[in-house]
């Protein structure tokens, strides 16, 4: 009979409690990292300083989960790849069957949430609108009622995945609600008990089908932007505070408050934008060597080319690829894809002659806009909630494993300018 991801854990859990212990026992003082005073100034960049066992991002492959390319990963349902980062393996059809059905199990959004999001001023950004939601949904934590009444530390991770069930059994609907709501597109549409987690968050938002293109497009979307190992701004930041033990909502509505920001995942929106510039500016898909202008104008005007470089990656995103290769397949005529693909060719060229961006090629958002646009959305501002909505799979999971594995409270030593000074002798 199949089992369900809790019954899974907790098979899995034990064995890597021991792990854990052997290593921390045999090899807790071997040395990891160093660190500079330019990484001290510099985002820590490089500090190798934390565990996260979802995935890990290597600079010349990018994204790997469970030991498995994310190309190699492309054509799968979300729901399969949350099933693979906290266990490590991919589900059956009956393990995927029985959990998809549990998700639609702990799909039902509080009536106050959308009282909540319709008091929000009409201008509030939709990340505003997505991280308040998931804050206000605080009240239904299961992991602070359990910790309220007394449960002991091995037990932590069960309400934590209670409340990441609550967590991803909802915020499609809501994100779509959001969508609904603030760009005026009619009454909220409920969710369907059929339709998998991503084909029912697109048909949830209103977005044609077109014979299942739409659908299609939005698992490949919440597939690639699933996980990106531990150190970035939003899972980093769920991280630290889930870490004092805070509950999963206060811990994802965290992290999607980073992932807000433009240099993390607001650069989708900005990256459509600056496409959308380019268009407008020369009325229609422009040439090579129009953007090769456009984008000289943007770096000597002192700003960034959004969708381009990477703390981590050295080469193109293959997530970026992913999407390039779903347009070239679907969308090859439209003019903005058209663009999108232009500016590859180009903007790499462009900041390697600038010379400073360590990596000059596309990361994930520069390609996903695209093919959003082509499919209906075309508010570009509500792009990050889409992410979010797949960055919850990674967050969450990150969370689980660490209530699991008992990770301790994050506190990194820091020091002042004084001190660098008087290490330096200056
Ligand atoms: N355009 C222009 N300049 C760029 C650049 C770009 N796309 N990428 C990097 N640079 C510049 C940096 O601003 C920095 O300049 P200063 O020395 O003047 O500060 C210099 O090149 C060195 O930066 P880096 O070491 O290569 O890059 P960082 O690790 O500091 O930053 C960023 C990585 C992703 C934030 C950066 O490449 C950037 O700002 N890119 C554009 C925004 C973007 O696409 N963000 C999304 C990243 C993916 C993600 O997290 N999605 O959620």
């Amino acid at each position: 009979m199949a089992k369900t991801l809790k019954e899974k854990l907790g098979e899995l859990i034990p064995r890597l409690r021991e792990e854990r212990a052997t290593i921390l026992k045999d090899f807790g003082e071997t040395q990891i990292s160093q660190v500079s005073v330019a990484q001290a100034f510099g985002g820590m960049r490089g500090v190798k300083g934390m565990i996260c066992d979802t995935s890990v991002v290597e600079p010349d492959k990018g994204l790997i989960i469970r030991g498995r390319p994310i190309m190699e990963l492309k054509d799968r349902l979300p729901e399969e790849i949350f099933w693979l980062l906290l266990t490590g393996n991919l589900p059956s059809a009956d393990e995927l069957a029985l959990f998809q059905k549990e998700l639609k199990a702990h799909g039902e959004v509080p009536n106050y949430i959308w009282k909540v999001l319709k008091a929000m001023p009409k201008t509030s950004h939709p990340m505003a609108m997505l991280d308040t939601a998931i804050l206000s949904m605080e009240n239904e934590s299961a992991f602070r009622k359990r910790y309220d009444e007394g449960m002991a530390k091995t037990e932590y991770w069960e309400p934590t995945l209670e409340d990441a069930m609550t967590i991803l059994g909802t915020i499609h609907t809501i994100a779509a609600g959001i969508y609904r709501l603030k760009y005026k597109k009619g009454d909220i549409i409920e969710p369907s008990k059929k339709l998998d987690w991503g084909a029912d968050y697109a048909r949830m938002l209103g977005l044609p089908p077109k014979k299942g293109e739409t659908y299609a497009m939005m698992r490949l979307y919440l597939v690639l932007h699933s996980d990106h190992e531990g150190g970035n701004v939003s899972a980093n930041t769920c991280h630290t505070v889930g870490s004092a033990l805070s509950d999963p909502f206060y811990a994802v509505s965290a992290g999607l408050n980073g992932l807000a920001g433009p240099l993390h995942g607001l650069a989708n929106q900005e990256c459509l934008n600056w496409v959308l510039q380019t268009m407008e500016k020369f009325g229609g898909a422009p040439s090579e060597k129009q953007i090769e202008d456009y984008a000289w104008e943007t770096l000597n005007s002192g700003k960034v080319i959004p969708g381009y470089g990477h703390a981590v990656l050295r080469v193109t995103d293959p997530r970026f690829a992913a999407f390039n290769a779903f347009g070239k397949k679907y969308l090859a005529k439209d003019p903005v894809f058209l663009t999108v693909d232009r500016v590859f060719t180009v903007v790499p060229k462009v900041l390697e002659k600038q010379g400073k961006a360590k990596n000059p090629w596309p990361n994930v958002d520069a390609g996903s806009g695209a093919l959003l646009y082509h499919y209906g959305i075309k508010e570009f501002e509500y792009y990050t909630v889409l992410f979010s909505v797949s960055r919850a799979m990674g967050m969450l999971s990150q969370l689980v494993l660490n209530r699991a594995l008992g990770t301790a409270i994050t506190r990194p030593k820091s020091v002042s300018t004084e001190w660098i000074k008087s290490q330096t002798g200056k």
